[in-house]
């Protein structure tokens, strides 16, 4: 309540004088608060994000709002997110150094964290609709994944400070609530803010809702996300929590993180890999955006390849953790043991992944949250083609996970497909 009470939203025109006496924000940007310009920028569904331009330099604030801003103040939402969001990009950054934006300074109460602006980075997902083939996405998102998860478990970390940050990230209750409802259910039924492209999908829809493997699948993932609090997760790794130039990689936004199964952040960012390739149709004007596509299918390939050899990097010479310990294995010498577990993890999160990537693919289409690799066709019935031949894709990943035994077939999958819902 205290907290409730104390917050005010930022505005443009109050953020100098409420900031100005913030000694590391003036410090990166200068003191003179006059000469101070202000650009508020979020296009997120949830936050407030500023853009502070001083005669020194410039920085980013990002303030939590009491609600889900997408929605409106119906749908309250608690400004703790930000407390996770700042608790995370500390974690992050010590576990992969250089992948976060630097923090300056963090105000539980206004739940506003100050941070490095990145110029000239761009939104990952509005490179990607507009074609940009981005060099060390793959390589840099690989490591990113494979460096937070494996750090962030028991297979590394003592086992006294994992489950105190397991008790710390347990409460965020709320921003999970959304991934639970808004990933694994309500893309299954009629939830009333649902929506769709219409009546084009009517029918896809129809059936996909009425599809009992696939419903009772998504809710073995939900079940997985809500109860396997295997490592710290960013919660919400898609296209659009990331910030790219040709040279560098960054990633933000980690207000869901949680401890969940390591397969749900590294499905859910190959997914926005998979969906920005079934997009790119409707992007096609002029110039054919085939090499495009061929690039998405390898950076999702390159993605989950130096994901896997990070990951097994890592289990050989980090595992410290109580997880599979060193003396049942190498100190016995058996080596092979461990490379045994080893193999059976990454099946099983290969397994999960793709599970997740579908569930992710149809929340997308279907659910409240779209994004604008599809919401930016104009041309409807265009739109509607390449969100259909999302929907395909994301239904045989979800179903047939099992069975599903490399990434090439999956590439092979979404290239078959695309292929036959071209007119
Ligand atoms: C109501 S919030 C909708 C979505 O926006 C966030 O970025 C998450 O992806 C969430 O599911
Ligand atoms: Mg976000």
């Amino acid at each position: 309540m205290m907290e409730a009470a104390s917050f005010e939203a930022l505005t443009v025109e109050s953020l100098p004088l409420r900031l100005g006496s913030i000694e590391a924000l003036a410090l990166r940007i200068g003191r003179d608060i006059s000469s101070w310009r202000v650009r508020e920028v979020g296009d997120g569904n949830l936050n407030l994000v500023f853009i502070v331009e001083g005669s020194n330099g410039a920085a980013v604030v990002k303030q939590a709002l009491p609600y889900v801003r997408l929605v409106g103040d119906s749908w309250p939402l608690p400004l703790k997110r930000s407390f996770f969001e700042y608790h995370a990009l500390i974690r992050q950054e010590a576990r992969a150094p250089g992948s976060v934006p630097e923090i300056f300074h963090f105000d539980e109460g206004q739940a506003l964290i100050v941070m490095e602006y990145l110029t000239p980075h761009i939104i990952l997902r509005k490179a990607l609709i507009a074609g940009r083939e981005l060099p060390r996405i793959a390589e840099d998102l690989g490591l990113f994944t494979a460096r937070t998860l494996f750090r962030g478990s028991d297979f590394h970390m003592a086992t006294r400070e994992r489950k105190a940050d397991l008790a710390l990230f347990a409460d965020n209750v709320e921003l999970c609530g959304i991934t639970e409802d808004l990933v694994f259910t309500d893309p299954y039924f009629e939830a009333p803010l649902n929506r769709h492209t219409s009546p084009q999908l009517d029918g896809l829809v129809a059936e996909l809702r009425a599809d009992r493997d696939l419903k009772v699948e998504a809710q073995r993932l939900k079940h997985l996300f809500a109860a396997k609090a295997e490592t710290l997760l960013h919660g919400d790794l898609h296209t659009g929590s990331i910030m790219v130039t040709d040279e560098e990689t960054r990633v933000i936004d980690p207000e869901f993180a949680f401890y969940g199964p390591i397969a749900f952040d590294v499905g859910m960012l190959l997914a926005n890999f998979w969906m920005s390739f079934f997009s790119q149709r409707g992007h096609e004007q002029e110039e054919s955006r085939h090499s495009m596509r061929d690039y998405l299918l390898r950076t999702a390939a390159e993605t989950w390849s130096v994901f896997r050899t990070e990951f097994s990097r890592l289990w050989r010479t980090e595992r410290t953790g109580m997880l599979y310990h060193r003396s049942l294995f190498e100190d016995r010498g058996d080596a092979l043991g461990a490379e045994q577990a080893l193999d059976q993890l990454l099946h099983d999160i290969w397994r999960d992944l793709l599970g997740f990537a579908g569930v992710e693919v149809h929340r997308r289409i279907l659910g409240l949250a779209h994004n604008a690799d599809f919401e930016t066709i104009e041309d409807v019935d265009l739109r509607a083609s390449c969100e259909a031949a999302a929907l395909k894709f994301g239904r045989h990943l979800v179903v047939n996970s099992r069975r599903i035994h490399s990434i090439d077939e999956v590439n092979a999958l979404a290239a078959l497909i695309e292929k036959e819902s071209r007119p």
